[in-house]
């Protein structure tokens, strides 16, 4: 019987339609790398740095490296890489990888010999035809945060997510895929974070003990299995070495961090130039309006309707006057129309993606039947560059990607669309998941060129890395509180995943929201990153005013707070750019290991910056429970203390988006101003929360539109506060810029006594200070009451170019 079942056994692996890696038979250890063949495959291990390891396999010769993600190269490390009969070892100074050699199978550990995470014994890496997965073992109380723009918890522990770009029109809150890939996240367990980035195009799949109680998965349906792994003690350097891999984005122009007006569509000119007007005369600061598929001449790409839009120019510089910049819209499909000049220039430059018979591809979607810009043909890029010029001259100053996952009616690219990959030939299998980014890439490098200043570019679908071209927005979402909330989440899971340019259509895309809902969305907008009101086709108006007085009155107390908040925001980005840290901080990011913060109730809390502590409710709630994590926490508008790691139940109002900030927090604002077009007065304003904790802040300034930063136009100043040694300090500026704040003012909470100032005493007066009182005349209880703020204690200081440094 045992012999039989054995026989059985050996049988079914001989049959098996699950190929196996086998066993390691032959080794060549150069420098750091391995090279090595199995029973059924081929791998190469190569030491990336000190904390990133690099896994590739596949089941014949590995073909010549090429990586439309990864930027960097892998850095000169002294590892040390020996084996014996049973294992490879290696050793870096951060992480040992241990290569198995019967079966094939990895593990990686600590130094001091702890197992981060490691390959399940018996399943390992295997193919099934073309698709290849690798097996994890399922840690104890393993969780699993990122993978980017996916739907879902903030723990991904039970779930499976597939990554292929989807057009998700009103998408529900549990749908996936949606409409961009980022094969990265993070796993944590017994106080160990790693990353796992998979870096393979075709659609893949990932499941973190979904339908099964025993690993987690990834694989993708074709192409290599070629993963970097990454550990660091703390999750925020994970995300630091996933941007190095992939990339950073660039400063982005100033005014695309002001508020943005949109709509399905804004038409014709006299429509754009009334909801321009009426942000002015509201007072609602704003800085952009965007233009949706109306403009164009029967929604051709690159042309502009001219009975709605007669002389493009003239209305941006109308515009521009006004403090406005204009952002249109793109798709990609290019309409195959005789005489129409984009289409008869594309076909003369043979850019077109094509099917195996040399035609091009034909698909159809607003314009009618179109073909689509090979993207991953370098000529292609070239090309759209050439057609974004006449955006240029129109004054144009960004371009929104839409429709790029690519979106066709009927939803079914062929499978047999062929893709010149920059040289390399791929299927759409291979290609589809990162057309948008070369899209994006495209759209990036052209405009850059043609407009002649930082552009800003917006895209619906992307690929790892797309974050160094372009900021990306979580597409058609619907008017509901449970969108808001998810909105909130893909916001987290995508600064986790190295992306920290983002945002959601403020107010939700489908459907009609209620006052409420949209009074705290606009709220939270205030706390996003990309800061875009938009609204379907077919919907009631949605601008801030359209809800009501009260409505619009809340709107602009937030609008007015995020541009007072600017030069924070603005800092935040600059850091962004520097270690790839995203603006909307997962709690996950500096609170990993703390388990009330996985907990559903409060996943949706997140931090603005390192400061801001947002606790997003729906519209109409009442009252909410709210998680505080370690440390002392100040209410945004009384300066109420809580104590951290723990939970409170607060009233909720809908004036008033729950908000706490940070002890030690180091804030600078500005006066208020109704577009980035205006200058502030020249006082800065430093918030400075007392606390227990060392705090420091780089405050970053520059001309906010062109690349001089790069040669050192700058002004950038190290704030650093020292609980301990009871000081603040300016250090000096560094940077060939100077400041465009004379003086600064210091506005110190929760700090008493005596201030002094390089030894002498420090003029301080007792202040009563807020960065934001709720609006209260529409309360029926409150109408009457004082307006909330804080009692603070407050200097003005000159900005002076030595160290500055105030003590307590
Ligand atoms: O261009 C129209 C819309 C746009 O407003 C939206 O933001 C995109 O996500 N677009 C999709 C095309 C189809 C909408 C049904």
């Amino acid at each position: 019987m045992l012999l039989s079942l054995a026989g059985y056994a050996a049988g079914f692996a001989q049959n098996s339609p699950v190929k196996k890696t086998g066993n390691v038979k032959n080794v060549t250890i150069d420098g750091q790398q391995i090279s090595l063949t199995t029973d059924n495959a081929w791998a190469q291990i190569t030491v990336y740095s000190p904390d990133v390891i690099r896994i590739r396999m596949d089941k014949q010769q590995l073909t010549p490296d090429f990586s439309y993600a990864v930027i960097e190269q892998p850095q000169k490390v002294k590892a040390s890489i020996t084996q014996d009969a049973s294992q490879i070892s290696i050793v870096t100074d951060s992480l040992k990888a241990v290569i198995g050699k019967a079966p094939f199978s990895v593990t990686f550990y600590t130094p001091d010999g702890k197992v981060i995470n490691q390959d399940e014994t018996g399943l390992a890496t295997s193919w099934v035809n073309e698709s290849v997965t690798t097996y994890k073992k399922m840690q104890e109380g393993e969780r699993f945060v990122g993978l980017g723009e996916k739907t879902g918890d903030l723990d991904r522990r039970g779930s499976g997510y597939t990554n292929w770009n989807t057009d998700s029109f009103g998408y529900s809150t549990g749908q996936d895929p949606i409409y961009s890939t980022i094969p990265f996240y993070i796993g944590i367990h017994h106080g160990l974070n790693y990353g796992i980035f998979l870096d393979n195009t075709y659609q893949s799949d990932f499941n973190f003990g979904a339908s099964n109680n025993r690993f987690s998965s990834f694989g993708a349906r074709g192409g290599e299995m070629n993963y970097y792994f990454i550990y660091h003690k703390h999750l925020a350097d994970i995300i630091t070495s996933y941007t190095a891999l992939t990339g950073r984005m660039k400063m982005p122009p100033l005014w695309s961090l002001g508020y943005q007006q949109n709509r399905y569509s804004y038409y014709p000119e006299t429509e754009v130039m009334r909801i321009a007007q009426t942000l002015r005369e509201k007072q609602i600061p704003a800085d952009g309006i965007t233009l949706d598929i109306h403009y164009m001449d029967h929604y051709k790409v690159f042309t502009w309707d001219k009975a709605r839009f007669p002389d493009p120019r003239k209305m941006t510089d109308k515009l521009k006057e006004m403090g406005f910049k204009i952002t249109v819209i793109v798709d990609p499909g290019v309409k195959v129309e005789k005489g129409y000049g984009t289409y008869e220039r594309g076909l003369a430059a043979n850019i077109f993606a094509k099917y195996p018979d040399s035609t091009n591809y034909t698909g159809e979607v607003w314009p009618g039947w179109c073909h689509f810009p090979d993207f991953t043909n370098p000529k292609a890029r070239a090309w759209w560059g050439t057609e974004l010029k006449k955006y240029g001259e129109d004054g144009v100053s960004g371009i929104w990607n839409d429709m790029n996952e690519i979106a066709t009616w009927g939803q079914k690219t062929p499978d047999n669309i062929l893709y010149d990959y920059d040289g390399r030939q791929a299927s759409n299998l291979q290609a589809h998941n990162v057309y948008a980014l070369n899209m994006a890439r495209a759209s990036y490098e052209g405009a850059k060129e043609a407009f002649g200043k930082r552009p800003f570019v917006l895209t619906r679908a992307g690929y790892a890395g797309f974050q160094r071209y372009s900021a990306m927005w979580t597409g058609d979402n619907r008017a509901e509180d449970s969108h808001m909330l998810l909105g909130v989440r893909l916001l987290s899971s995508l600064g986790l995943s190295g992306v920290a340019f983002t945002g959601m259509d403020i107010g939700g895309f489908t459907g009609n929201g209620t006052p409420s809902l949209f009074a705290r969305w606009v709220q939270i907008g205030a706390f996003n990153p990309y800061f875009r009101n938009h609204t379907a086709v077919n919907t009631k108006s949605a601008e801030p005013w359209s809800f009501g007085e009260e409505v619009t009155e809340i709107s602009r107390n937030y609008v007015n707070l995020r541009y007072r908040l600017l030069p924070y925001l603005y800092s935040t980005f600059y850091e962004a750019t520097q270690n790839g840290h995203p603006v909307v901080r997962s709690l996950a990011i500096d609170y990993t290991f703390d388990q009330n913060i996985y907990n559903t109730l409060f996943q949706n809390q997140y931090l603005f910056g390192h400061a801001f502590l947002v606790a997003p409710f729906e519209g109409g709630a009442q009252y909410g429970k709210v998680y505080f994590p370690a440390g002392k926490w100040y209410d945004l508008y009384n300066d109420e203390v809580q104590t951290g790691s723990q939970q409170k139940i607060i009233d909720v109002k809908m004036n008033k988006l729950p908000v706490y900030v940070k002890e030690s927090s180091i804030i600078p604002m500005q006066s208020l101003i109704q577009s980035t077009a205006q200058q502030p007065t020249d006082t800065l304003t430093i918030h400075i929360y007392q606390g227990n904790a060392n705090n420091s802040f780089t405050y970053y300034e520059d001309d906010g539109e062109s690349y001089k930063y790069e040669q050192g136009d700058y002004y950038k100043r190290l704030i650093s506060y020292d609980a301990a040694k009871h000081s603040i300090t300016l250090a000096k500026p560094e940077g060939s810029l100077s400041s465009k704040f004379k003086n600064i003012k210091l506005v110190m909470h929760g700090f008493g006594g005596t201030f002094k100032m390089g030894g002498k005493a420090l003029n301080v007066k007792d202040d009563f200070s807020s960065m934001i009182q709720p609006i209260s005349r529409f309360d029926p209880q409150g109408s009457d009451n004082p307006v909330e703020g804080a009692k603070v204690k407050s200097a003005v200081i000159k900005n002076t170019s030595e160290q500055i440094t105030i003590s307590y």
